[in-house]
């Protein structure tokens, strides 16, 4: 009698069609969405066919623990000089002496930072989530707001921009272990030299997080945050077009142990080499000479996008954009984040709710629209398509004001002409 097979049939050669047809046909109707309408949610891109090979690759198998050279595990020499290759590529691209490639996520990273340089109990002097920082920078539902004595700065509610007097102030005072800027919702250009001025005043570490304007960064369109900062964590996946997942960069060697160690053994066991190959993909891409000019027409884009977004009566926190993203303030339309989103998805046109300063809605509603140009851009949209886009959300939005309880006319006409858009840009054959 035959022994009972080990692997079901073709488990070596068979596509995912072949052998999970449920998951194959999800992917299948994903890439059919992403087609036919226009993403413009500011953390997503698309990335090239190289990084989204690497990620289907032989690398998913191996097993390590710790860094190049200093491993736990054999049969390391292939992935030591594929993470070797992502470290390299990273310090080179952003200018910094170290780099960590292994973060799981961008939450991780931040959470390695404070790891490494606070003890829970220390102050950290952040961005109020709601004035546009991030959750792992110490708020009150993520741990980093639970082990820390949180410190928070806001925006002016005048014109929506940073006080630096305010944040400096707070750190002469409050003397936090670490400064965080950066976050997911402001859209202006931060201050690193002001931030400095903070970090020093309070005594305190300064961390940059630019996970959303860092292709921006790569790209020679944003100022980079050294040397003013002592540590930046980046996603990846966001304008620097990348894998899921994050870096982080310093230049003092004094730091070296502190955040490689708490990276792994403190917070990941494994790296997911896999994606560590495909950021070293990214991180290659974005030295070449083509990425500058990507950078340069999302910083326009998302200008134009902003600019028209203002000619039609909406208000940007902030008053513009300089970043990938900007934030619309939706209460002088009467309107809220959800039923704005959930309209404009139904037109083709794909963006979150977000909070705005000082929100007072329900959370689950939001007063405001998050928009960011990366993906779109990537995809091949010029100038005159992101102010089609402006017109189209404005015809949405006004739909909805005026009839809130059915905006099916306006979303009907709106996805037509989105379709139109998208079918010009194709992405993956
Ligand atoms: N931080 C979230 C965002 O900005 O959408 C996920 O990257």
């Amino acid at each position: 009698m035959n022994p009972a097979p080990l692997l079901h049939p073709g488990y070596f050669t068979a596509g995912i069609a072949q052998t999970d047809p449920l998951i194959a046909e999800a992917i299948v109707r994903e890439q059919a969405r992403t087609r036919g309408v226009i993403e413009l949610i500011a953390s997503e891109n698309i990335v090239s066919r190289a990084v989204l090979e690497v990620q289907g690759s032989i690398l998913t198998n191996k097993t390590v623990e710790g860094y190049p050279g200093k491993r736990y595990h054999a049969g390391a020499v292939n992935v030591d000089a594929v993470e070797a290759a992502a470290i390299a590529r990273a310090c080179q691209l952003f200018g910094c002496r170290f780099a960590n490639v292994q973060p799981h996520s961008g939450s991780q990273a931040n959470h390695a930072v404070l790891h490494a340089v606070a003890e829970p109990g220390d102050t950290i002097l952040a961005m109020d989530l709601n004035a546009g920082g991030h959750l792992s920078h110490g708020a009150a539902v993520n741990f980093s707001g639970k082990w820390f004595k949180v410190v928070n700065y806001g925006v002016r509610a005048a014109d929506g921009l940073i006080d630096y007097d305010e944040v400096v102030d707070l750190a002469r005072r409050h003397r936090p272990r670490l400064v965080i800027a950066g976050g997911s919702a402001y859209a202006r250009a931060l201050d690193f030299a002001a931030f400095r001025r903070a970090a020093d005043a309070g005594g305190a570490r300064l961390l940059v997080d630019m996970a959303h304007f860092a292709g921006l960064v790569a790209g020679g369109a944003h100022e980079p945050p050294f040397p003013h900062a002592d540590i930046v964590t980046t996603t990846t996946y966001k304008s620097l077009r990348g894998p899921r997942g994050a870096l982080i960069l310093w230049n003092d060697e004094a730091l070296r142990k502190p955040i490689n160690n708490a990276v792994f053994p403190g917070l990941q066991g494994t790296p997911s080499l896999q994606v560590v190959a495909a950021k070293a993909v990214a991180l290659g891409e974005a030295l070449k000479p083509e990425f500058a000019c990507y950078a340069a027409a999302v910083l326009a884009h998302a200008r134009t996008l902003a600019a028209r977004l203002q000619h039609h009566g909406f208000h940007l926190v902030g008053g513009g954009t300089d970043t990938p993203l900007m934030l619309v303030d939706l209460r002088p339309q009467g309107l809220t984040g959800a039923p704005a989103a959930q309209s404009l998805e139904r037109a083709g046109l794909v963006a979150n709710m977000n909070p705005i300063p000082s929100d007072a809605t329900d959370l689950k509603v939001m007063s405001g629209l998050r928009f960011g140009v990366s993906g779109a851009t990537t995809r091949g949209l010029g100038l005159a398509e992101f102010e089609a886009i402006a017109d189209l959300v404005a015809e949405v939005l006004e739909g909805l004001r005026q009839h809130p309880g059915d905006n099916t006319a306006a979303e009907g006409r709106v996805r037509e002409r989105v379709a139109g858009i998208a079918a010009r840009f194709p992405t993956y054959a």
